[in-house]
């Protein structure tokens, strides 16, 4: 019988990589949704027909328990979050509330529904829990033994929901596993994060629909992978015989100055500057500086590689973004 598969976040960057993967493998796949009036809603009821979509929320713990008993799942994957780090200067009580206990909420449904010791959970857990301080590692990188440091209210409320995971593997035996991420971008990315800012305003000053973008910080690197091949490194986690936490991360790591060089170059522009004006409006509180991953847990026992490499990731995002903006005659 065909395996089954419940997602959190569905509608989110991850949950459509993730639930295009699982379809293909020939899982069915029930996809978590929220709010009386989601927009997405109509994208997924047309391209992506195979996911049988459930409303609930992660604050209603009641509406997962019911989710858990309509699709009696597998697998559970937890992506479901408030997941901008400056937003959640602005709201961080929700944040905690969500990206936080929203976990929790999850881990009893599956317990309540008499899930804990036939389903498999993943968490979405986040380099931004290293929040890139203590940074002494040249040359290594974060791995799964690192010290954490959360620099924002979201890294604190995913250390959270790393810990209560880790916590109901070791107290009820749940096959319980964390994927500590590093920023994984794509053509599905959202236009708030600054990958997919850039790329998309790049294709419209390419099209004469703009002539500028503003940023905040461009000093801070970040290690960028490609979203496509991080949610095979999810699926991996949870066919192993046992559960655990892995870092997927490139083992690179890039400014947002150089990710500007390579996507102003896409369109033949090598001087970027001129067209980038910096907005303290984007800055953060608390910047984390620098993020490098070190994968090798994750490719010597789930046999994961990046695939996608830098200079592929800023490609593919810009010649979308300007397929996109040809195509739609919106200004
Ligand atoms: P997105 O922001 O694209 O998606 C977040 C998803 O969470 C959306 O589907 C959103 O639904 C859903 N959501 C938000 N609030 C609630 C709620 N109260 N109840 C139910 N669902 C809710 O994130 P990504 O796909 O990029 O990331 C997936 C997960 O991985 C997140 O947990 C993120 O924090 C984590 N992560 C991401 C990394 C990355 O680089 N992308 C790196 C490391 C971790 P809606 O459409 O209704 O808003
Ligand atoms: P991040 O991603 O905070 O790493 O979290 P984001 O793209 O938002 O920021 C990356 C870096 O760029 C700087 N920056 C800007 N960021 C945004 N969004 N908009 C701007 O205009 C801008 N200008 C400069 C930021 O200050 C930061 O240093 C992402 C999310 O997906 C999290 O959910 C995930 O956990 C981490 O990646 C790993």
């Amino acid at each position: 019988m065909a395996k089954q598969a419940l997602i959190t976040g569905v509608t989110g960057q991850d949950g459509y990589h993730l639930s295009e993967l699982l379809h293909e493998k020939g899982y069915k796949v029930y996809g978590v949704i929220r709010g009386q009036h989601n927009p997405k809603r109509l994208r997924i009821e047309q391209e992506q027909l195979y996911i049988e979509l459930i409303e609930a929320d992660l604050t209603d713990e009641s509406s997962l328990v019911r989710a858990m008993e309509a699709s009696k799942p597998d697998e559970v994957y937890n992506l479901a979050a408030v997941s901008h780090v400056g937003y959640s200067f602005k709201n961080p009580q929700l944040v905690a509330d969500v990206t936080g206990k929203g976990v929790l909420n999850v881990l009893e449904a599956i317990r309540l529904s008499g899930g804990d010791k036939t389903v498999r959970f993943y968490q979405a857990s986040t380099s931004e829990m290293f929040g890139g301080l203590d940074y002494n590692r040249p040359g290594k990188g974060y791995d799964e033994e690192a010290l954490f440091h959360p620099r924002s209210p979201y890294g604190v409320a995913k250390l959270y929901g790393h810990w209560i995971t880790k916590n109901y593997r070791e107290s009820y035996g749940m096959h319980a596993s964390c994927g500590i991420l590093f920023n994984h971008e794509g053509e599905r990315r959202g236009v708030e994060f600054v990958t997919r800012k850039i790329s998309n305003a790049v294709a419209r000053i390419h099209l004469g629909k703009q002539d500028h973008l503003e940023l905040g910080n461009l000093d801070p690197k970040r290690d960028w992978g490609y979203a496509g091949d991080y949610v095979e490194g999810m699926w991996r986690m949870l066919q192993q015989d046992a559960p655990g936490d892995y870092v997927l991360a490139t083992g690179e790591t890039h400014s947002i100055s150089e990710f500007l060089e390579l996507a102003f170059q896409e369109i033949g522009i090598n001087n970027w500057r001129p067209y980038v004006k910096q907005n303290p409006a984007f800055m953060r509180p608390a910047e984390v500086d620098i993020l490098l991953g070190n994968p090798a847990k994750a490719e010597r026992e789930l046999g994961w590689k990046r695939q996608v490499d830098f200079p592929g990731l800023v490609k593919l995002m810009v010649q979308n973004d300007i397929g996109l903006q040809s195509a739609t005659n919106l200004d």
